[in-house]
């Protein structure tokens, strides 16, 4: 393949923009090489600066559940689009997307919409602590939940301590507020809430996470996380920027059965547009400026064109809730493959990750947190990135994301994958 345009566009990038990319997973860091330069989209293909097509299984990172630039949602965007691009002021439509968010999870009794995962995540942690006048929150090793200084935080020593800044820039004091615990251990989540009785707002957690890779929810582990919280008067934030609306309709609370105070939704939800939400119990949210105290804003929330590329990502899920049986079996196929080369898969619906553990390809080991997601091979997981990519076969950068399937993935394309796994993975 060239990359000879991508090339000369990653040189301009890196003159203005800091590592060439707006967002830094872009920058194919993690696997030695630079990034490609994407022209444009359709169904489940990527075409870039040089001509190169990929088969895309980042889809953007989850939105692109539908395939890239479905008709119906690119028809009704250009609509929108010619009725003005933002008003500053209420629109029907926001009112559509709010009852077709709760069509879909009912537990979602009030819902606001911004314009990022990070917003809807910083959001509902403030309503969280609003609500319930406590200053602490508890998140997971491993998990990730947008930028907000509070939640870019690492275990400090010990879990018994506080947290650390996993960022410079951000206050210590900010994460001193930030408790850390380990995904799918109850011990420590149950030691952090005694040592620091009565003063947690909320358990912040990706209820599948796929930020360390795809992680799964060992059996009773959401429950737990469920009853304790109730126990303690501690509000239960799922959050749903990758799960919603992709492991189900109704994302993580259908998925799993357990229900959350309160959801944050991203990606999908806004139909590949720049569009998130937060909500959940209407007394939480009732508490949100300006029926309540706590303050949130933003001049692009509910944004007329990004919502209505929401509204028909929706309404075509729910008109053909089939998709999820199809990226399903399909995502199934492909763990398959994996396996079968040897590797450790973990997977959710069409939510899934390889992982390169030590002794991949003879004795593939397990991934059940963040230490487990670490402890694996990056420099054969860059290999893997790279084989692939030149096969055509575009998956996530890093061994911490996770891979995506479309209901443009068709049975074909999925066969085709297999066949290039064996090959280059073997
Ligand atoms: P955004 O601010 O990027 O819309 O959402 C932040 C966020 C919140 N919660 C979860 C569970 C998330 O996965 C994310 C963002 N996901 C990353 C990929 N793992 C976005 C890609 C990127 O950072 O460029």
């Amino acid at each position: 393949m060239n990359w000879d345009k991508s090339e000369k566009l990653f040189g301009r990038a890196q003159e203005l923009i800091p590592g060439g990319v707006n967002s830094p997973v872009r920058a194919f860091g993690a696997v030695g090489r630079h990034p490609f330069f994407v022209e444009r989209a359709q169904g489940p293909w990527l075409y870039d600066a040089d001509g190169n097509q990929y088969l895309d299984y980042v889809c953007s990172w989850g939105p692109g559940i539908l395939g890239h630039a479905h008709p119906r949602v690119i028809e009704a965007v250009q609509k929108a689009c010619a009725n003005g691009l933002t008003f500053g002021a209420p629109t029907a439509k926001e009112v559509e997307l709010a009852e077709l968010i709760h069509t879909c999870v009912p537990d979602v009794e009030m819902v606001r919409l911004v314009s990022s995962g990070t917003e809807a995540v910083m959001s509902a942690v403030r309503a969280a602590r609003g609500f319930t006048g406590r200053e602490k929150i508890i998140k997971f090793a491993g998990n990730y939940h947008g930028h907000a200084d509070g939640l870019l935080v690492k275990a400090g020593s010990g879990l018994m301590t506080q947290s650390v800044p996993d960022s410079a820039g951000v206050p210590a004091g900010y994460a001193a507020s930030t408790l850390t615990a380990v995904y799918n251990d109850e011990a420590s989540v149950r030691t952090l809430l005694e040592e620091h009785h009565g003063q947690v707002a909320a358990i912040v957690v990706e209820p599948v996470a796929a930020n360390m890779g795809v992680v799964v929810p060992k059996k009773g582990f959401l429950e737990f996380l469920r009853r304790i919280t109730k126990e303690q008067g501690t509000i239960l934030i799922f959050d749903e920027v990758i799960t919603g609306f992709r492991l189900a309709l109704g994302g993580a609370s259908q998925y799993t059965g357990v229900q959350a105070d309160l959801h944050t939704f991203g990606k999908i939800v806004g139909g590949g547009m720049p569009l998130a939400a937060y909500g959940g119990r209407r007394d939480i949210m009732s508490c949100v400026a300006p029926l309540g105290q706590v303050y949130q804003a933003g001049t692009l929330s509910g944004n007329p064109v990004a919502v209505t590329a929401g509204i028909e990502t929706l309404k075509i899920l729910i008109e053909d809730t089939g998709i999820y049986e199809r990226i399903d079996r399909r995502a199934q196929t492909l763990a398959a493959a994996f396996q079968n080369a040897g590797l450790t898969v973990n997977r959710a619906g069409s939510l899934l990750s390889a992982f390169f553990t030590p002794g991949f390809g003879e004795k593939a080991g397990r991934v059940e947190n963040y230490e487990d997601a670490c402890a694996c091979d990056t420099k054969a997981f860059a290999a893997y990135f790279n084989s692939m990519l030149n096969r055509g076969i575009y998956v996530a950068p890093s061994q911490f994301e996770a891979m995506f399937v479309s209901d443009a993935h068709t049975d074909a394309l999925i066969k085709m994958t297999c066949e290039v796994i064996a090959e280059e993975c073997s």
